[in-house]
């Protein structure tokens, strides 16, 4: 390809090489790719980013799975991105990443990458988004998001998609395990895996229900806040989303062509509506924000220094000062230090 050649080298590395992509990934989890992100984001855009989320044990991996196989059915190439806040050593990631071993192995148009999380849940959600764009950047048609919803850094996570899925399982609990934990608000498509298990018509009952009660405004959560942003602009009466409820059976594949047709019709319809870029536009204005409240703060320890930061604490702790005037005090002795 002669497009190739005119590529910045870590681009045409990671879209030649999975094993330059892997790489990658990891440099990104121990934050050391900063130049390799500046580089790829303009390459990155094209992919259809999918999140999955969902209680513990409704079938994520195993619909991941199924939905993986669907998309390369249809010729189209798919990156796997397993996300687990909630056990680094157990469980989750590492059960999915079996499945999928025994089911895509092999498959050159998958690939697949559980994420080993550490550090703060801040951190991680910000790490997912850089090994996303990294994905995006080598080229897949799809990446697949999936992560445990069972906090609001999760939810964060499932929210870095462009159509969350949040998946539902009869038979888990008496109730819908998304209306408890709040994530019902961040579903474009609700599915409710194990169909063919009792309970599903409960399980449906109460989902709809919650619907019902829900508004329609649009609302993304970004590194834990919830963002409300306005409504897509309305062409005709029905053109905003209403989030459809598909039932599914993971483990043989039934009614993932239903999900992959709602989740084509859920993509033309942020891209005709404008709400796709009204989404990006917000959570970017996040981001920025937050990165630059991280780079002022460290820039601002490092002038204050170490030691007089320790003794202005100590002060707040023998009730000499209290934290606001501290914190007053430190940043306008840091202008003066600041200043040659
Ligand atoms: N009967 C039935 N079992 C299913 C279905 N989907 C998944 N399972 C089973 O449910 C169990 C959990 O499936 P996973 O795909 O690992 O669920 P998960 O949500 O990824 O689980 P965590 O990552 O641990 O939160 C496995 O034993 C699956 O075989 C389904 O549609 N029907
Ligand atoms: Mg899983």
């Amino acid at each position: 390809m002669s497009e190739v050649t005119t590529l910045p080298p870590i681009v045409a590395a990671i879209r030649e090489s999975r094993r330059a992509l892997a790489r990658l990934l990891t440099r990104i989890e121990n934050r050391a790719a900063a130049a390799e992100l500046t580089a790829l984001y303009p390459f990155g855009g094209k992919a259809h980013l999918i999140g999955v989320t969902g209680a513990p044990g409704t079938g994520k991996s195993s619909l991941v799975n199924a939905m993986a196989k669907a998309y390369r059915a249809e010729g189209k190439t798919v990156s796997i991105l397993a996300v687990d806040p909630t056990s680094p050593f157990s469980g989750g990631a590492v059960l999915g990443d079996r499945i999928r071993m025994r089911d895509l192995h092999g498959d050159a148009g998958v690939f697949i990458r559980s994420m080993a999380t550490r550090g703060n849940l801040g951190g991680i959600a910000r790490t997912t988004l850089d090994m996303i764009r990294a994905l995006d950047a080598a080229d897949f048609d799809i990446v697949l998001i999936e992560t445990v919803g069972a906090g609001q850094s999760e939810v964060e996570i499932a929210s870095a998609a462009q159509t969350v899925i949040v998946v539902e399982a009869p038979g888990l609990g008496d109730d819908v395990q998304a209306i408890k934990a709040g994530i019902l608000e961040i579903a474009d498509i609700l599915v409710v895996n194990k169909a063919d298990n009792p309970g599903v018509e409960s399980t449906l009952r109460a989902l709809r229900a919650a619907l019902d009660l829900g508004h329609r405004a649009e609302r993304i959560m970004h590194h834990g806040k919830l963002m409300t942003i306005p409504a897509a602009p309305v062409v005709g009466e029905d053109s905003a989303w209403q989030t459809p409820i598909v039932q599914t059976v993971a483990t043989d594949g039934t009614g993932v062509p239903e999900l992959l047709a709602k989740i084509a019709e859920h993509r033309t319809y942020l891209r005709e509506s404008g709400v796709q870029r009204l989404r990006e536009r917000a959570s970017l204005s996040a981001e920025i924000e937050e990165r630059l409240r991280d780079l002022l703060l460290a820039r601002l320890i490092e002038q204050i220094g170490a030691a007089r930061l320790q003794a202005t604490i100590e002060r707040v702790v023998e009730r000499q000062i209290d934290p606001n005037s501290a914190a007053q005090a430190l940043l306008t002795e840091s202008r003066g230090a600041a200043e040659p």
